[in-house]
């Protein structure tokens, strides 16, 4: 069993797939707090996670010609400058579930917690290159990233970043060694792992053995074969992958934490509570609830740390305290967030239904009971 060195995993985790193994906290742990515990931050492995040892972890930097090639142990990583910042993580399949109900997708059927938040610590890739004598050219290149996680035929898991975004230091791309002051988990990339802030999870690669600087998109399956997006009327028949960009930035999205839907509450007052997130550094600017379905409209209050402009990294999480009106016996809740470039979520799933069930960020929506 290529899983039985797996590591041991909080209890409170739901579990989509044990092997490999995918789970997301419940809902109402997820924004209990603005950093996401190591122990309950969601995770998406597709393979075994491997038992790497620190003593004789190298990373190879490999660069193309003109460039210096880097063999760096862990303690070579500690010399560069630490960086630390706080970044929400969202797997592309976040929400899938509710695209299964308008039409089957493959895909594990997250709910609302394929998304975590930590304040990760390393050394940054651009300092990593520049150690090796990259520039930024005027071609288009790639860094591309491969795993020391394998399938049975030798595959390593594999993702790669534009070459600007990677040299941009404004972008903050990470080789994290550290999650939450700690050394990272064993299930989150132990020892080190790639951190792409405002990019898809699937972009993060984890227990980062090979970083190198390519003319061309990484050639992994999940790079080219998969993490894409596609219109509704797309299906396995006619798909053609490269026919669509690689998702990296993602678009913005919230979800309801508490009440969770089928819930009774008390009539009097409700508390709603969520999260709120944008890719590519945008901020949420703003997360509109409404009680009644989406006819009418109260605007949350924003909770969490001020984030530098176009640097919006981390999540928002929100709340709104309002009265459940007179008479209702049930709720129907929405939320909807807004980012800094008045980005707004879809109003319903369907239209934006793909057959990999990605990208799934139409208006949240609960329905609860209420008790006179
Ligand atoms: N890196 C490796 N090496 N192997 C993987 O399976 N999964 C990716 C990414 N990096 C993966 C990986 C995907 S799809 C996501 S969403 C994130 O890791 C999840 O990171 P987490 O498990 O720390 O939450
Ligand atoms: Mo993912």
């Amino acid at each position: 069993d290529p899983y039985a060195d797996d590591p041991v995993r909080h209890p409170a985790l739901k579990v989509n797939s044990q092997r490999p193994f995918n789970a997301e906290p419940p809902p109402e742990l997820l924004t209990e707090n603005y950093i996401t515990p190591n122990p309950i931050f969601f995770t998406r492995n597709h393979l075994p996670v491997p038992n790497l040892d620190p003593e004789t972890y190298r990373l190879h930097v490999v660069g193309p010609p003109g460039c210096q090639s880097l063999c760096l142990s862990l303690d070579d990583l500690y010399q560069f400058p630490k960086h630390e910042i706080t970044i929400t993580l969202q797997c592309a399949g976040n929400r899938r579930s509710e695209m299964t109900r308008i039409k089957e997708v493959k895909g594990l059927e997250w709910n609302t917690g394929a998304i975590s938040t930590a304040r990760w610590a390393g050394a940054r890739l651009c300092d990593v290159l520049a150690k090796a004598g990259h520039q930024l050219c005027g071609t288009e290149a790639h860094v591309c990233f491969e795993g020391l996680d394998s399938d049975p035929t030798g595959t390593a898991y594999g993702a790669s970043i534009p070459l600007a975004r990677a040299m941009d230091p404004e972008a903050e791309v990470l080789l994290a060694y550290e999650m939450n002051g700690q050394p990272l988990p064993r299930d989150h990339g132990f020892p080190v792992r790639v951190v792409v802030p405002g990019v898809v999870g699937a972009r993060h690669v984890k227990w980062l053995g090979k970083v190198s600087v390519e003319p061309e998109e990484s050639y992994s399956h999940w790079q080219r074969r998969d993490y894409k997006g596609f219109s509704p009327s797309v299906d396995w028949d006619t798909v053609d992958f490269d026919s669509a960009p690689s998702i990296q930035e993602l678009p913005v999205q919230s979800a309801i934490t508490e009440p969770k839907d089928g819930e009774t509450v008390q009539s009097g007052e409700v508390t709603i509570k969520g999260y709120a997130w944008s890719g590519g550094g945008r901020a949420v600017v703003r997360v509109d609830v409404s009680l009644d379905g989406g006819l009418t409209w109260q605007v949350a209050e924003l909770d969490g740390e001020e984030q530098c402009p176009r640097k919006a990294w981390a999540w928002r999480l929100w709340q709104l305290q309002a009265p459940v009106p007179a008479g209702k016996k049930e709720l129907n809740i929405v939320c909807k967030a807004v980012d800094d470039s008045y980005n707004v979520q879809p109003d319903t799933v369907a239209p934006i239904w793909n057959l990999r069930g990605v990208l799934s960020n139409a208006w949240h929506r609960v329905h609860i009971h209420v008790t006179p």
